[in-house]
């Protein structure tokens, strides 16, 4: 009696749930993100316990497919677990960290390709409760931590790839792009007869039973257990039906405002966000629809102990701008080690980030792309404000001549500042409408100077580049 009473209230508190939210447009559900511009992705899982590394092998290519590339049986791989016990970590020092470097959501891997969860689910003892030392889940408390800050959470979920619950798909990978494995020749006959798989153990059920099994309960777990799920990130739909994703997609009306992207299932399942992987679109590239550029800090999503080929803090500020200048988000990774903490590369890169955001974020939040298009000098986002546009041009490389010259500028001039102090700057508008900003002799900030201008009314310079 009592279970059907507790029963009987989730149902009504969903229900209330449901009904409340489900009016919202696309719009209305994208405003936080459209606003947001910046995010962090989590690529995290047993992974890291190997970190690039089998039996004193190194393994090619990212961190987190080292099962696939490594061409590891399902019963070795799983013997890792037995050794992911991150007793380092801290969920709310990650997500200060976040905060801290100016990123406002969050999107972790709840299961990766290798089907490991790093939540409690009663659909695959295949996770981080049942089958690690550490016995318990990762994501609840993250979760807490994000509430706490204010920082929007998504998940990551693998919904075709599971290359240890039964069923699960496989993308082929030559056995060389993992290493020279004397072996390749049968390996990649083997793979290429069995759809991708390299282990028998993992072809026992039929991906509609592992779907039906595993992931249809798992997403629904995750969008039952987690309230506020901003964000569900699909990821590489291999061999996905329409079936299977007709299933996955209906469950997304357990939260309404919940924002997926577009990789349930191409094409007819677009989700509502483009993603550009490690790289960042040009002008004719878009066509309108949102879109976020996913990005590794170094050559690895999931952690490589011996990666350490890191990008600058200013190549990677330089990369928001320029996607903040083309309307697009930046969701840029780290890969935590199996003991729970960031690898100290990412730490300093986004304190760094963290410092410029800190005095400049105004010309990324909230922000529109660039009335003007791309400038060899720098890039410009803008935003509508009571009085008329403010515009934000991110000086890279300063001026030899001190002057800041931007041509078709057909709008009343009302101000121009440094962001930086609010210093006012020498600005005048020409007849041929070229609008020349004096510059200070020296670039205030190497990594990137913004010029705040102010005009009167809407901008609607012409795309182009210049
Ligand atoms: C996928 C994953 O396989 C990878 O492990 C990581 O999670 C990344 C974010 O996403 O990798 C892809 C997916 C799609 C493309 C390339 C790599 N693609 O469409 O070019």
């Amino acid at each position: 009696m009592k279970k059907t009473i507790i029963a009987l209230t989730v149902l009504l508190l969903l229900g209330q749930n449901i009904i409340a939210q489900k009016e919202l447009s696309k719009d209305e559900r994208m405003a936080w993100w459209r606003e947001a511009r910046f995010g962090m992705f989590i690529h995290w899982g047993v992974y890291a316990v190997p970190a690039g590394e089998w039996k004193g092998q190194r393994i090619g290519g990212i961190g987190e497919w080292i099962m696939n590339r490594g061409k590891i049986p399902v019963s070795e791989y799983q013997e890792i677990a037995k050794q992911f016990n991150p007793v380092r970590y801290d969920p709310d020092a990650w997500v200060r960290m976040a905060k801290d470097a100016g990123m406002k959501y969050i999107v972790i891997t709840s299961k990766h390709h290798d089907g490991f969860a790093l939540f409690e689910t009663k659909a695959s003892e295949w996770n981080v409760v049942d089958a690690t030392p550490y016995g318990k889940d990762l994501l609840k408390p993250l979760a807490e931590a994000c509430r706490k800050y204010g920082i929007k959470l998504g998940f990551y979920y693998s919904q075709a790839q599971d290359w240890n619950n039964p069923g699960g798909s496989a993308a082929r990978r030559p056995a060389r792009e993992g290493w020279e494995n004397p072996d390749s020749a049968r390996i990649d006959a083997y793979t290429k007869a069995h759809r991708g798989h390299w282990d028998p153990a993992q072809e026992t059920k039929p991906f509609a039973r592992y779907i039906d099994d595993v992931a249809v309960p798992q997403v629904r777990e995750l969008l039952i257990n987690y309230s506020d799920l901003a964000v569900l990130w699909w990821d590489t739909p291999t061999d996905m039906t329409d079936d299977a994703a007709t299933k996955l997609q209906s469950l997304l009306s357990l939260q309404p405002a919940i924002i997926t992207n577009d990789r349930l299932k191409r094409p007819n399942f677009p989700g509502d966000h483009k993603t550009p992987e490690q790289r960042i679109p040009n002008l004719a590239d878009l066509d309108g629809t949102d879109w976020e550029t996913c990005m590794t800090m170094n050559g690895t999503w999931g952690y490589k102990y011996y990666d350490h080929n890191y990008k600058t803090p200013q190549t990677l500020i330089r990369n928001l701008l320029d996607i903040a200048s083309k309307g697009g988000n930046f969701l840029l990774n780290v890969g935590p080690t199996a003991e729970g903490e960031f690898p100290p590369e990412s730490v300093d890169i986004l304190a760094k980030m963290g410092q410029w955001m800190k005095v400049n974020g105004e010309a990324v939040y909230g922000t529109r792309a660039s009335p003007w298009g791309l400038f060899t000098w720098g890039r410009c986002t803008s935003k509508m404000t009571p009085k008329g546009t403010s515009l934000y041009f991110s000086v890279f490389e300063w001026p030899a001549d001190g002057k800041l010259v931007i041509p078709g500028f057909n709008n009343k001039l009302t101000s121009a500042r440094l962001l930086a102090n609010g210093t006012k700057l020498k600005a005048s508008v020409s007849k041929a409408k070229v609008l020349t900003v004096t510059l200070p002799s020296a670039a205030p900030d190497p990594v990137a100077t913004v010029i705040k201008v102010d005009v009167k009314g809407k901008v609607d310079g012409k795309v182009t580049a210049k």
